[in-house]
């Protein structure tokens, strides 16, 4: 080892060759650093799988996988990706990982063509109760090429109708169910889902890239054992790189595998799979178990904290990273509230809420999330105070000098837990 050199990212050349993408990179970390993510889907990466995602791993092709490649010169990315399948494995119990997929859209692509036929029926959670694209949008390839029978969340209690789930399924005899969704608060049964798919016969799909972080830090419970595949990104509590994986049962294997490559796409990007492997060490880790328990503590916190405000959390709270919040009661909708938010410096976006009088454009709701802020080191204190800022937002952010009074206190908060401060 102590002779060999290493060449990683190197801003300074990048800055002198390219000022103009160089001062974007800067100014983006600028805004990550001076304002709130609360993003439910985001968070910030470590240093070392940024390190992973900007190496030279990037440059080979190895379509295939480890052992049966289509390209020479693969020994070394072999081994990444064997270490990496290793830890999926291990960290979530799983008989079968994938870590190919450059994306989670790409993932379920992966999961569609594994499993199903163009035509065949899909149950899915629908997208205005807090599905996905991917679940059977019109304009998604799976709304255009599949028979997506939705289920959706009850007006009473704004949770998982199973009753109409199983009725549905009875009627329709899906050849796959799917659960996972981008904005439920609340935990999933995949034990009745299990029950379900096992009466009717259906491949259980769970589409985890909402939680798959929370699993893998023990915080909630986890649907590998009782699914038939799980697809998820990499970058969201998780923390990993931009980028997608699956589990599955060893039956279904070589189905994932051959839908993955060549069914899905060629090449995959090898400095992805790398900082995934890293991600999955860290998500192994007591402090990362730690993390994902004051992640869901942290999301409880604030959707409190709104709920003081006069706001109403969706299905009363959440169990998760995320809470849905009906805003009506502020009289701003949740176009305007993600704008004046923007303007004050908090990230976040206006979501439907279930039964939304509202088209997906204005929507009456906001969605918030724990895992950035909470990677940072923020805690309940900060979540309250955090609350209030986006109370002030919703109500003073159109106003410019309220604006900049809210990102003044913002920018104060954000400089006590500094993100990436080296
Ligand atoms: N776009 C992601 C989200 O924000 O939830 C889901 O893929």
């Amino acid at each position: 080892m102590s002779n060999q050199t290493y060449y990683g990212p190197d801003f300074g050349a990048l800055q002198a060759q390219d000022p103009e993408i160089a001062s974007v990179l800067l100014s983006e970390l600028e805004r990550q650093r001076n304002g709130l993510q609360l993003i439910a889907s985001e968070n910030f990466t470590s240093p070392s799988v940024l390190a992973a995602m900007g190496s030279t791993l990037s440059n080979k092709y190895a379509e295939g996988y480890p052992g049966k490649r289509y390209y020479g010169g693969c020994e070394e990315v072999d081994k990444v990706e064997v270490i990496g399948n290793e830890r999926a494995k291990s960290l979530f119990g799983a008989e079968h990982a994938n870590l190919q997929a450059h994306s989670g859209a790409s993932a379920n692509v992966a999961v569609y063509q594994a499993f199903t036929k163009p035509g065949d029926t899909v149950l899915a959670m629908s997208l205005p109760h807090g599905g996905h694209l991917t679940h059977g949008s019109k304009v998604n390839f799976s709304g255009k090429w599949f028979n997506i029978v939705s289920y959706g969340v009850r007006q009473d209690n704004e949770l998982i109708d199973y009753d109409e789930l199983r009725d549905l399924a009875i009627a329709n005899k899906p050849k796959m169910i799917c659960s996972g969704a981008t904005a439920y608060p609340s935990l999933i049964d995949f034990e009745k889902v299990r029950s379900i798919c096992d009466e009717v016969g259906a491949i259980m799909w769970v589409d985890a890239a909402h939680f798959i972080g929370l699993v893998a830090g023990k915080a909630i419970p986890s649907p590998v054992p009782y699914a038939d595949v799980v697809s998820f990104t990499t970058h969201k509590v998780l923390r990993g790189p931009r980028g997608g994986m699956i589990l599955s049962k060893a039956e279904h294997a070589a189905a994932i595998d051959k839908a993955v490559f060549p069914g899905m796409q060629g090449g995959p990007i090898m400095s992805n799979v790398a900082a995934k492997a890293v991600a999955l060490k860290e998500a192994a880790t007591p402090a990362y178990q730690s993390y994902a328990k004051k992640v869901i503590e942290n999301a409880q916190e604030l959707a409190a904290g709104l709920t003081d405000h006069g706001m109403r959390a969706v299905s009363g709270g959440t169990q998760t990273h995320l809470a849905l919040i009906d805003i009506r009661s502020t009289g701003v909708n949740g176009k305007v509230a993600d704008e004046r938010c923007g303007n004050s410096g908090i990230t976040l976006n206006k979501n439907s809420i279930p039964y939304d009088p509202e088209s997906p454009a204005v929507t009456s709701g906001i969605r918030v999330g724990s895992p950035a802020t909470t990677t940072q080191g923020m805690g309940k204190a900060e979540m309250r105070q955090i609350a209030d800022l986006i109370s002030r937002a919703i109500k003073d952010g159109g106003e410019e000098a309220k604006a900049a009074a809210i990102r003044s206190d913002v920018k104060a908060l954000c400089a006590k837990f500094p993100v990436y401060p080296n």
